[in-house]
C-alpha cells in the first residue's frame, strides 16, 4: 500500500477530528489517489474545479452572456439514472432490510467493496467534501463527509448541500458525521487519458444502516453519486428517524397563502418524476392565491413542543427533471436557471445555451443532442435525455419562501400522496383519519418514469413514494407512521390526501389540465382545513362534491368531471384485490391496523 504521508494534499488536514482524519487516511491508503483535496466550498474552489472539468471535457461552459457561470455535462449513455437493481441495504439482519430492498450480508459486502475500492482512485484527485443536510447549525440538521474522486460530484454537492468549511466547523473536533464514500470506479494507469464521464459497468450503491455508512461505486449520476441526497437524506435518515422518532420523506414542501392572507404549509410525496418540483413551484391560476417553495424533493419532519409537525428541507439546491419544464408548465423553475447552474444530458443550442423537450414549443434550429450529435425533429429520438436534470441553488427560485432556511421548520397542515394513475384514482381523496391516510399512502402505485431503470408506463406499487428510498423494512416503516400518529394529538396532525393529476380519457389524453390548475385542488384542501369545503364520503375516502371544487374558467365537460371525481366500486374491487399480495410480502412486519383498514375498505366497497 502507498504510504499516505506522501500523498500531496492529505496533510495538513483542516480539522483536528481524529476519526475523520483516520477515515480519510485509510481511504486514501485503500484507493490510492494521486492527490487529496479538502473542499472548503469557496468561490475560488468552484472556479478552479469547474475550470479543471472544462479542461478535461466533462463540462462545457454555457454562453456567458445568456447563462453566466453555468455548465453542460453529458453523462456516459449507460449512466443516466438511479440504479435500483444495484442499490443495497446491508443491515445485519436480512429481515431488517425487508422484502422491497436488495440485501447482502454486510460482512461479505464489505469484503467485496474493499476489493473494488482497492486502487480505484489511481491517477485521480480524492476530494473530501464536508456537508450539512439542513441549515448550518440547526438542531435538526445532520452532518456528513463525502469522499469522492469526481470533481463533478464535488461541485454538485456545493449546489445541493451546505458544503465546505462551514460544515467541517459544525462537525468540530469530535462530532458525529455520516461517512459517504464514492468512486466512479475508473482508475487511470500512468499516462492513460481520462474520458469526459468516467464510470464503470459494475455499480454498487450500498448502505450500512446500523453504522450509518454509505459506499457508492461505478456511477457519477445524481442519486447514485451525490450521496447527501437519496443515500443519506432518505435511506440513512429514514433509519435515524425510526430510531429517534421523526420522519425522513420523499416530499416537497409548499407554502400556500389564501386571498385572505391565511398561510398553510403542505408536504407532498409523489414518486420520482411525478410532479414534486412542479408542485413545489406552482403558480396558482386562481386569483389571489400565492404559492411559495420550501423544498422540492426531501422533507424531514419532527413534532414541535406545540404538538404540531414541523418540516425542513435538508437540501440547498434543486436537482430537477428538465424535460417538460417550460414557461407554461413551470415558469418559476425556468426563471431559477439564469446562472450558476449545471445541466446534465440536455441538448445544446447553436449559441451555446441549453434546450430540452418542453422548454419551448418549437425546437430552435441547429440543436446538438445530449449525445453530441446534430439534432432535428426528424432525428426520431428526443434531443434531451428524458431524465436530463438541472442542478441549481434553491435561493435562485423566484418564489422561494423567505422562511425556507428557518431551522425551526414550518408547521405542516396537510400531507398529499399521489402517483401517475391513468385510471381508477380520483383527482383528490381525503383520508378519514391518520390511520386511513397511512393506509392510502401504503398503497401508492404509479406508472414508471425515466428516473430509474424501470419500464416506462408500467404500474408499480411505490408505498409513500419511498419504495426506492426506505433504508429499512417497509412494514416497520408503515408501523412507524402509525405509531407516530397514535402518540400525537389527533387535532394537531396534518390531514392526509391522495391526489392524481394523471387521469387519462379513452383516447389516452390527460383529463385534468394539471400544473398551475392544481391550485384548485389545493383550494379545496385549504377549505377542508378551514372547515368550509364540502366532501362526499365514498368507500375509498372523501372526495369533493362537484360544487365544492372551484372550476371557474376551466372548460371541463360534465363527463370529464365525472371521470375525475367518481369512485367506481367495480374498479376499486380490482384495486383492492392488489392489496393482499402486496401486504403479505411483509409477513409479521405488516401492521395489523393496515390489514384492518383493508378489511374495512372491502366491506365499504361491498355496500357501495
Ligand atoms: P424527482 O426529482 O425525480 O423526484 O421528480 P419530481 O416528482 O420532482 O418530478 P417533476 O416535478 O420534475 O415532474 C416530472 C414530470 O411530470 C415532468 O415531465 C412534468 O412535466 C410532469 N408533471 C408535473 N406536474 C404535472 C401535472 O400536474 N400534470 C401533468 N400531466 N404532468 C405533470
Ligand atoms: C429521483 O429519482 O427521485 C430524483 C433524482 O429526485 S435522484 O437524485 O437521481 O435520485
Ligand atoms: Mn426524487
Amino acid at each position: 500500500m502507498t504510504a499516505t504521508t506522501t500523498i500531496p494534499g492529505l496533510f495538513p488536514a483542516p480539522t483536528k477530528h481524529a476519526k475523520l482524519i483516520a477515515w480519510v487516511q485509510q481511504t486514501a491508503a485503500m484507493t490510492q489517489p494521486d492527490r487529496v483535496h479538502w473542499c472548503d466550498g469557496s468561490d475560488a474552489e468552484w472556479n478552479a474545479l469547474t475550470a479543471e472539468l472544462v479542461a478535461g471535457g466533462t463540462l462545457k461552459p454555457l454562453n456567458p452572456v445568456k447563462r453566466p457561470n453555468s455548465f453542460f455535462a453529458a453523462s456516459d449513455p449507460r449512466d443516466v439514472a438511479r440504479v435500483e437493481s444495484r442499490t443495497f441495504i446491508c443491515s445485519e439482519k436480512e429481515e431488517d432490510a425487508g422484502p422491497t430492498n436488495n440485501w447482502l450480508d454486510p460482512t461479505e459486502m464489505r469484503a467485496d467493496l474493499q476489493d473494488l475500492f482497492k486502487g480505484c482512485m489511481k491517477g485521480r484527485t480524492m476530494y473530501v467534501v464536508p456537508f450539512s443536510m439542513g441549515p448550518l447549525g440547526s438542531k435538526i440538521s445532520q452532518l456528513g463527509v463525502e469522499i469522492t474522486d469526481s470533481a463533478y460530484v464535488a461541485i454538485s454537492m456545493r449546489v445541493m448541500t451546505r458544503m465546505g468549511a462551514g460544515a467541517l466547523k459544525e462537525i468540530g473536533d469530535d462530532g458525529f458525521f455520516v461517512p459517504a464514500l464514492h468512486s466512479v470506479g475508473m482508475p487511470l494507469a500512468d499516462g492513460q487519458a481520462d474520458v469526459a464521464w468516467p464510470c464503470n459497468e459494475i455499480k454498487y450503491i450500498v448502505h450500512f444502516p446500523e453504522s450509518r455508512e454509505i459506499w457508492s461505486y461505478g456511477s457519477g449520476y445524481g442519486g447514485n453519486a451525490l450521496l447527501g441526497k437519496k443515500c443519506f437524506a432518505l435511506r440513512i435518515a429514514s433509519v435515524m428517524a425510526r430510531d429517534e422518532g421523526w420522519f425522513a420523506e420523499h416530499m416537497l414542501i409548499l407554502k400556500l397563502t389564501s386571498p385572505e392572507g391565511v398561510v398553510r404549509y403542505i408536504a407532498a410525496a409523489f414518486p420520482s418524476a411525478c410532479g414534486k418540483t412542479n408542485m413545489a413551484m406552482l403558480q396558482p391560476t386562481l386569483p389571489g392565491w400565492k404559492a411559495e417553495t420550501i423544498g422540492d424533493d426531501i422533507c424531514w419532519m419532527r413534532f414541535g413542543d406545540d404538538g404540531r409537525l414541523y418540516a425542513i428541507n435538508p437540501e440547498a439546491g434543486f436537482f430537477g427533471v428538465a424535460p417538460g419544464t417550460g414557461i407554461e408548465t413551470n415558469k418559476n423553475a425556468v426563471d431559477s436557471l439564469h446562472s450558476n447552474s449545471v445541466f446534465t444530458n440536455v441538448a445544446l443550442t447553436a449559441d451555446g445555451d441549453v434546450w430540452w423537450e418542453g422548454l419551448t414549443d418549437t425546437p430552435p434550429e441547429g440543436l446538438t443532442d445530449w449525445k453530441g450529435r446534430p439534432w432535428s425533429p426528424e432525428s426520431g429520438e428526443p434531443a434531451a435525455h428524458p431524465n436530463a436534470r438541472f442542478t441549481v441553488p434553491a435561493a435562485q427560485c423566484p418564489v422561494i419562501a423567505p422562511e425556507w432556511e428557518d431551522p425551526k421548520g414550518v408547521p405542516i397542515s396537510a400531507i398529499l400522496f399521489g402517483g401517475r394513475r391513468a385510471s381508477a384514482v380520483p383527482l383528490v381523496t381525503e383520508a378519514f383519519d391518520w390511520a386511513h391516510g397511512v393506509f392510502l399512502a401504503s398503497n401508492v402505485a404509479s406508472e414508471g418514469t425515466a428516473a430509474a431503470e424501470n419500464k416506462i408506463g408500467e404500474l408499480r406499487r411505490d408505498p409513500f413514494a419511498m419504495l426506492p428510498f426506505c433504508g429499512y423494512n417497509m412494514g416497520d416503516y408503515f408501523d412507524h407512521w402509525l405509531k407516530m400518529g397514535a402518540k400525537a394529538d389527533a387535532s394537531k396532525l396534518p390531514r392526509i390526501y391522495f391526489v392524481n393529476w394523471f387521469r387519462k380519457d379513452e383516447k389516452g389524453k390527460f383529463v385534468w389540465p394539471g400544473y398551475g390548475e392544481n391550485s384548485r385542488v389545493l383550494k379545496w384542501i385549504f377549505g377542508r382545513l378551514e372547515g368550509e369545503a364540502a366532501a362526499t364520503d365514498t368507500a375509498i375516502g372523501r372526495v369533493p362534491s362537484q360544487e365544492s371544487l372551484d372550476l371557474s374558467g376551466l372548460s371541463l365537460t360534465q363527463a370529464q368531471l365525472d371521470l375525475l371525481l367518481t369512485v367506481d366500486a367495480a374498479v376499486w374491487q380490482e384495486e383492492a384485490a392488489l392489496i393482499p399480495p402486496a401486504y403479505e410480502k411483509f409477513g409479521d412486519h405488516m401492521p395489523k391496523a393496515l390489514w384492518a383498514q383493508y378489511e374495512a375498505l372491502v366491506s365499504r366497497l361491498a355496500q357501495a
